[in-house]
């Protein structure tokens, strides 16, 4: 099997992450996921998107809430509430020791690289969990209630705001983790994860060296965008404010440059002659582990017929 950078972001990224890890070993497979949404709360640091992947790599995901862990309890937010407390974002008790296990060891000096390993091997995953970067890249949102922090456009706004644009604070003096530039140099392919291409995959696109590292080698990118909507978040929300069309061919522009290849849901198949790059239409709905296994499937195989 070939050996696959597999980039992501947060919910929709983490399925066919999953998918990739039911036929990819941990040494064919690296994940590189977005730290833009992290941020500092109750002196803790969290990292969704890390702790998405990570609970969907465990198969402990919270499917009804989309995000979190799976049979979680509310004791403390519901005591922080009674205290007078932030209760904007809800952290669940399990989910709670696992930001305060991260937040343990990075005071401890570990990195994030590190911190997230212990975590992710402590709930026995097999596979590499790497953050985009161990320096802290922020994404903020520019919208028509002023810049906001992400968690405050996400989860305080719930994605209300009209966006104008995106800047990720310290990504000038961010350095690519070191371990994704060593994977870039030895891997076959690359596939971009069916993220939200601003604030999930841009993150990672913009870490100085990233891009001409990825010019180098077959990639791929799975729509996030089926049928003009987002099967998960504000994806096709926010092209609509940038006025951009909320159509899976404009997500393969906004990647131009990049794609050796691009995933198009059958829904969208009348549109596959858009597209300057070869095209794989496929069913990219994983609503089962089947349909995620499926998917990565055909994407490693895509892959391996582009090269
Ligand atoms: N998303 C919400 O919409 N509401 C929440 O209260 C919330 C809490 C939360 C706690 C931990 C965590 O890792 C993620 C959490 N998320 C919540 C999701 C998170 O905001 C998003 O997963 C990403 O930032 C966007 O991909």
């Amino acid at each position: 099997m070939p050996r696959i950078l597999a980039i992501t972001g947060g919910v929709g990224g983490a399925k066919l992450a999953l998918g990739l890890s039911k036929i990819l070993s941990a040494d064919e497979v690296l994940f590189a996921v977005n730290t833009g949404d992290d941020f500092t709360h109750f002196g803790l640091h969290i990292s969704p998107d890390i702790d998405s992947l990570t609970y969907a790599l465990a198969e402990q995901n919270n499917t009804e809430l989309g995000w979190g862990r799976a049979g979680e309890t509310w004791q403390f937010i519901e005591a922080m509430q009674q205290l007078g407390g932030d209760t904007w974002f809800r952290l669940g008790d399990k989910d709670l020791a696992l930001h305060m296990r991260r937040t343990e060891l990075l005071q401890a000096g570990a990195n994030l690289t590190a911190a997230t390993a212990q975590i992710t091997t402590a709930l026995g995953i097999q596979h590499r969990v790497a953050p985009m970067s161990d320096d802290a890249v922020r994404t903020l949102v520019h919208t028509d209630l002023g810049t906001l922090a992400f968690q405050h456009y996400f989860v305080r706004e719930q994605c209300q705001p009209a966006v104008s644009g995106f800047e990720f604070s310290g990504m000038q003096d961010a350095q690519l983790n070191p371990v994704i530039a060593e994977f870039l140099n030895t891997c076959d392919g690359v596939v971009i994860c069916p993220s939200n291409p601003y604030v999930s995959v841009d993150p990672l696109l913009g870490l100085p060296g990233m891009r001409q590292a990825l010019t180098r080698l077959p990639l791929i990118a799975v729509s996030p965008i089926v049928g003009g909507i987002a099967l998960k978040g504000p994806a096709a929300k926010m092209m609509r404010e940038l006025n951009v069309p909320a159509t899976a061919s404009a997500v393969a522009a906004h990647y131009d440059g990049l794609l050796s290849g691009f995933v198009l849901d059958n829904t969208d198949a009348a549109h596959a002659d858009q597209f300057n790059v070869p095209v794989l239409v496929t069913n990219t709905i994983m609503d089962s582990l089947q349909s995620k296994i499926a998917l990565a499937q055909a994407c490693v195989s895509f892959l391996q017929e582009l090269d």
